[in-house]
């Protein structure tokens, strides 16, 4: 996991920004992790935060697309505007920065990576990000909130991959 940091997640953190990365094992293989990862039009798919998803702009491939969440009731939000940075499906790589919404975290931009795990069918995510301290809060106040929110979205795409590999090899 420390080379994949090395390689893909190495943000700058300057003065009032902050940031964190975690590393996710999952009992699936990395294509199966990265078609439910690599769909930028629907989040839904594992983020259980967000309620609904529509495109605002692009196809949901190309660098420049554009979503708007709409996240589940007693969130302190309840939308957000995405934009798609990068989607590498040779290297399994998809970057996105939150550009606008009713929430406190400015600049937000996240990578994720998926990749071969140990063995065959495993694979390890890496999700790192860094985004604006709000003005009031602190830096370890605003990795809290962020990292419980990624921590969640990553443990239910573990399960999401797991489920969907166990009902194909199932027939
Ligand atoms: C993601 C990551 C994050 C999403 C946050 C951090 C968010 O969707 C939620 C609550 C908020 O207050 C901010 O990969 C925002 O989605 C769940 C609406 C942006």
């Amino acid at each position: 996991a420390e080379e994949m940091v090395d390689q893909y997640h190495n943000p700058e953190i300057g003065r009032g920004r902050c940031g964190s990365f975690h590393v996710q094992h999952v009992a699936a293989p990395a294509a199966a992790v990265w078609s439910l990862v690599r769909r930028f039009d629907r989040p839904e798919l594992y983020k259980q935060f967000v309620r609904t998803c529509a495109l605002r702009a692009g196809d949901g491939r190309a660098p420049g697309s554009v979503r708007e969440v709409h996240v589940v009731s007693g969130l302190p939000a309840e939308t957000s505007t995405e934009r798609l940075d990068k989607l590498d499906d040779d290297r399994r790589i998809i970057r996105f920065t939150i550009v606008g919404g009713d929430h406190r975290l400015r600049n937000y931009r996240s990578t994720t990576t998926v990749h071969d795990g140990a063995s065959a069918g495993r694979a390890v995510v890496v999700e790192s990000y860094t985004v604006d301290v709000p003005p009031g809060s602190t830096e370890e106040e605003t990795c809290v909130f962020v990292d419980t929110i990624i921590r969640c979205n990553l443990r239910s795409l573990a399960r999401v991959a797991e489920k969907m590999t166990r009902s194909l090899s199932n027939g």
